[in-house]
């Protein structure tokens, strides 16, 4: 369906505020958004994790009685679970609420291993949180539309929640949406210069996206293996308190965390933890495109975000920055001799290879090598 017509029935249930984290499978509902209404404006915020968004629903909700669509790939249920159980649910406010949510791992399409018992589970987890289901799917007739269309319209005017489950290809859209920066520098000819700079032994744990898909290419391209490496595929913001836990533990060990701008903000506390707990053996790289470029290109809630100065305020003690291939071989160098914890801020371009692959190895292969060389 051409998201436009969706969103015409969106605006007959007198919804006009929009919130939510970017999903691939949502793009043409991202795109349009940002193209009618910007973000971070009165009418569409990004949300940092799924659950800010709900809050953010909620609040337009108390102030103006009118419900919010909140847009949200699957995987993002789990951060929204919370404020619904909790806040939205008709036992605690009742406050009505229109989620849209991409469904990755949809049974019976072949997807990547971290969606598979996410996309199992999506329905039955939103119906279990009192979220009316319903399923848009590429040949979903029009007039079943309207009538799931109506069907939410009169739940939320019983102060219920309702989602409509996009397959994947049901929502489409005429005009994509550019996003640009003005960075010159790819993620993955960063990353690259940072295994240049890294020592063999050195454990890497990357965020979830093309940037764990591009250290697992490098790898390959450098003939390696991937012994060293934790590819957070899923889990999106974890990656820091993956790449801590292994630090703690192993304290005669280098580790980088390779985190996304997006993934940072999004459980932007680990940024404190990691800080605060100022091990000298690990290394925060946040990869800043200033987007969730990964998923297509849609900016994060940071743009006004300075992450060096969160960093060095969160207490991080050695922290630098680099956004052109001389400055990171210089500053890493100059972090490799840097005292007490260590960040560096790389301000990357948008965009990545066409060919880009993602990871052959199973995640659990992944785990079982990596324990091997751990020990
Ligand atoms: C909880 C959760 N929400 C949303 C997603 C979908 N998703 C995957 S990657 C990504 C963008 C990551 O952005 P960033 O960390 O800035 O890295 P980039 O893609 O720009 O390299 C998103 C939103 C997800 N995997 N998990």
């Amino acid at each position: 369906m051409e998201v436009k017509r969706f969103l015409d029935h969106v605006d007959d249930l007198g919804i006009d505020f929009f919130t939510g984290v970017p999903d691939s499978l949502l793009a043409p509902l991202c795109d349009t958004l940002y193209l009618r209404y910007g973000s971070q404006g009165e009418r569409h915020i990004v949300a940092a994790n799924e659950g800010n968004a709900v809050g953010l629903a909620a609040g337009h909700y108390i102030a103006s009685g009118r419900p919010a669509l909140v847009y949200l790939q699957n995987s993002g249920i789990g951060n929204a679970v919370n404020p619904i159980a909790s806040l939205l649910h008709e036992q605690v406010y009742g406050i009505p609420c229109l989620f849209v949510v991409g469904w990755r791992g949809e049974p019976g399409l072949h997807d990547e291993p971290q969606h598979k018992f996410q996309g199992m589970v999506t329905v039955e987890t939103l119906e279990l949180m009192g979220v009316k289901t319903f399923v848009l799917e590429k040949e979903t007739a029009p007039e079943t539309v309207g009538e799931y269309f109506a069907r939410c319209g009169e739940l939320l005017a019983q102060g219920r929640c309702a989602a409509i489950v996009v397959r994947k290809g049901a929502l489409t859209c005429e005009e994509k949406a550019v996003y640009r920066n003005a960075n010159t520098m790819t993620r993955e000819r960063a990353l690259e210069l940072v295994l240049e700079g890294a020592g063999a032994e050195d454990i890497f744990v990357s965020t979830t996206g093309k940037a764990s898909r591009e250290l697992f290419e490098l790898r390959e391209k450098r003939g390696e293996d991937h012994s060293h490496d934790f590819l957070t595929v899923g889990s999106m913001g974890h990656a820091l308190m993956i790449a801590l836990g292994v630090a703690v533990d192993k304290p005669q060990r280098t580790v980088w965390c390779i985190d996304g701008d997006g993934a940072a903000v999004m459980h932007l506390g680990g940024l404190v933890i990691a800080a605060g707990m100022a091990r000298e053996n690990l290394i925060h790289v946040v990869v800043n495109n200033t987007a969730h470029e990964s998923v297509g290109g849609m900016p994060v809630a940071a743009g006004q975000a300075d992450f060096s100065a969160l960093a060095k305020a969160a207490g991080y003690r050695s922290v630098f920055q680099a956004a052109d291939e001389a400055a990171l071989r210089q500053a890493l160098a100059a972090l490799k001799a840097a005292p007490g914890s260590r960040f560096l801020e790389i301000h990357a371009a948008l965009g990545s290879r066409k060919d880009l692959g993602r990871p052959t190895t199973t995640p659990r292969e992944n785990l079982d090598a990596l324990r091997k060389t751990l020990g």
